[in-house]
């Protein structure tokens, strides 16, 4: 059984190119929870035009990250990987819910303050209730547990409290989920400055691997990260450089940081670099082989998509009909 069929729910959106930060930090956590959880893994679409987007890019996108999640391990015949557009409850509920979240609360969120700044033309109402939709996709499968990194934390705390508002006024209806953080690559820097994360939106190239980067891109970028004058490798907050490389190493190649820094001690950073490029590029390698392989398959990834938005669609409309009940909408006459 699996965890006496606890539910799982985490979503990405398709907005950019993915980098090894989202990957180290998401994605690999997803796969390794995989199989303990009742797992619904979206491609959150709705929420991505909150920010302006090409149509044909966006759709393009949207089927390059839901063909990764697949090539990352996911498997589609138990996880429910699908498009979040795809399941009206979505938005649906993320209605009734925004009738149940206060101004003051959307207000303090530090995402929708740093959005609204970098984006100053265009901030929309859907910018502003983004946590809502986040909330209801959610609460929408009763999932227990949410895999995110450290930066989704405030909007999974807005999603407890209006879960129990909710609760509190109309009794069980929606579980109330924990956060899951993974322990290793929860937040990897910028190779250009190991004081930022690692992020897609980020303008210079050679900041982020790409997931599809070739390996003499991998080495190149390796190779330019910024470390320090030290010349000594160990793990440790005022070496920020070498801790993130070290951060990479370990995570591609199952190493503590004890065990790393222990195979380094008599090394250079130009061969701590060598060495994490190959390790990146042994995770990276058969990644791309699956994605290209899958890309070739149209027809088994149109059927993914087709099924899994009906499992996703049937799972939801459960507590959909349940909420619709608690707020006093008419029964439907069948
Ligand atoms: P953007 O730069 O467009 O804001 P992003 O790269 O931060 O995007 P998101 O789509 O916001 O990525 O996040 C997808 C998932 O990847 C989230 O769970 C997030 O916490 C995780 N994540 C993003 N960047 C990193 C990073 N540098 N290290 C670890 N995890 C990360
Ligand atoms: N805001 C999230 C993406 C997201 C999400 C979710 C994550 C949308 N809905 C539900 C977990 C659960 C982000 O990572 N930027």
């Amino acid at each position: 059984m699996l965890n006496g069929n606890k539910v799982l729910f985490s979503g990405m959106q398709a907005t950019g190119n993915l980098t090894l930060g989202n990957y180290l930090g998401a994605l690999k956590n997803w796969v390794a929870l995989a199989d303990e959880y009742e797992c619904y893994y979206s491609v959150v679409d709705m929420h991505s035009i909150t920010v302006r987007q090409d149509p044909a890019e966006l759709r393009r996108r949207a089927r390059a990250l839901l063909t990764l999640y697949i090539a990352a391990g996911l498997d589609p015949e138990k996880s429910c990987i699908y498009f979040q557009s795809h399941v009206s409850g979505h938005a649906e509920l993320a209605w009734i819910l925004s009738c149940f979240t206060y101004m003051g609360e959307l207000n303090r969120m530090t995402q929708f303050k740093d959005k609204s700044a970098k984006h100053a033309d265009n901030i929309n109402a859907g910018l502003f209730t983004y946590p809502v939709l986040m909330a209801a996709d959610i609460l929408l499968y009763q999932a227990d547990v949410v895999p995110v990194g450290i930066d989704q934390m405030q909007h999974l705390e807005l999603t407890r409290d209006i879960a129990q508002r909710f609760n509190s006024i109309y009794g069980d209806v929606f579980t109330v989920p924990e956060p899951y953080i993974g322990k290793i690559g929860a937040k990897i820097m910028s190779l250009q400055d190991p004081a930022k994360k690692m992020s897609k939106s980020d303008e210079n190239p050679n900041a982020s691997i790409y997931l599809m980067d070739d390996p003499d891109t991998i080495r190149r970028k390796c190779k330019r990260a910024v470390t320090d004058s030290e010349g000594v490798i160990l793990y440790r907050d005022e070496q920020p450089g070498v801790k993130n490389l070290l951060d990479i190493y370990c995570a591609c190649t199952s190493k503590t940081p004890d065990e790393a820094v222990r195979e380094f001690e008599s090394c250079g950073y130009g061969q701590l670099k060598e060495a994490v490029s190959e390790a990146v590029i042994s995770v990276l390698a058969p990644l791309q082989e699956r994605v290209r392989d899958l890309e070739k398959d149209k027809a088994y990834i149109d059927k993914v998509i087709h099924d899994n938005a009906e499992r996703a669609a049937y799972a939801s409309s459960k507590t959909l009909r349940k909420v619709q009940k608690k707020v006093g909408f008419p029964e439907r006459i069948r």
